[in-house]
């Protein structure tokens, strides 16, 4: 284990301006891209949007199973964030528009007990957040991206950022958010990569 400074946390590593959430804008190993590059298992489904559910359920007392029009009915929220992939670009100021996972575990009431989330894509990739993470309130499932359509290529018709945490968590084409009292480990945590991904941290493998 690396020394740490007694009775503190160390600094988040990074450079650049100080974020909304008070870390440096680009996180250590990033490099800022423009470019919006592609990122997935080469398997990109294409869901008409009448076939289209989302489900919310696991460990909750009321399990969702949403069509298009009862997701797109439930109170959306616009948010700007970051984009950080482990493949170390970095893409900010990013224009979302979606829902909040915060917002659709409130009408799914998790138990008390429950710990992590497990979230799956139509392409049957998943990935594992801990509940903390899962509920912060930039985690969005979006359908809008700069004012239009998520395309299919970035897990449209929706997908799920994670704008403090390594890009991977967040599911494209999302289907299912599993919640559970104990941890489960997605596609890319069982290959190696870590369940916590904090970008401040350069978290990227599990240790
Ligand atoms: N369903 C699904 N979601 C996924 C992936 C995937 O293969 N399938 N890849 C992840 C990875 S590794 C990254 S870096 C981001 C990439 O998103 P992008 O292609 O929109 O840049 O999606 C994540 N979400
Ligand atoms: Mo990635």
């Amino acid at each position: 284990m690396e020394h740490q400074a007694y009775g503190a946390d160390a600094p988040p590593m990074g450079t650049g301006n100080i974020n909304r959430h008070g870390m440096p804008e680009v996180p250590i190993g990033q490099t800022v891209t423009e470019k919006w590059p592609v990122l997935d298992l080469g398997n990109q489904p294409n869901i008409k949007l009448e076939y289209w559910n989302l489900e919310i359920n696991g460990a909750v007392e009321h399990p969702l199973k949403l069509s298009w029009k009862e997701f797109m009915n439930l109170p959306q929220t616009k948010d700007t964030s970051d984009f950080h992939c482990v493949t170390t670009w970095s893409k900010l100021n990013m224009h979302w528009k979606g829902v909040r996972l915060i917002d659709l575990a409130a009408l799914a009431q998790p138990s008390s007990d429950v710990t992590n989330v497990l979230c799956y894509g139509y392409d049957n990739y998943t990935t594992n957040l801990s509940i903390e993470e899962a509920l912060k309130p930039d985690v969005l499932l979006v359908h809008t991206f700069e004012g239009q359509p998520l395309s299919i290529e970035h897990g449209g018709p929706v997908r799920m950022i994670t704008p403090q945490l390594y890009a991977w968590k967040g599911s494209k084409w999302i289907k299912r958010v599993e919640f559970l009292t104990e941890k489960k480990r997605g596609f890319w945590e069982e290959r190696g990569y870590s369940d916590t991904a904090y970008p401040w941290r350069n978290d990227r493998y599990s240790v």
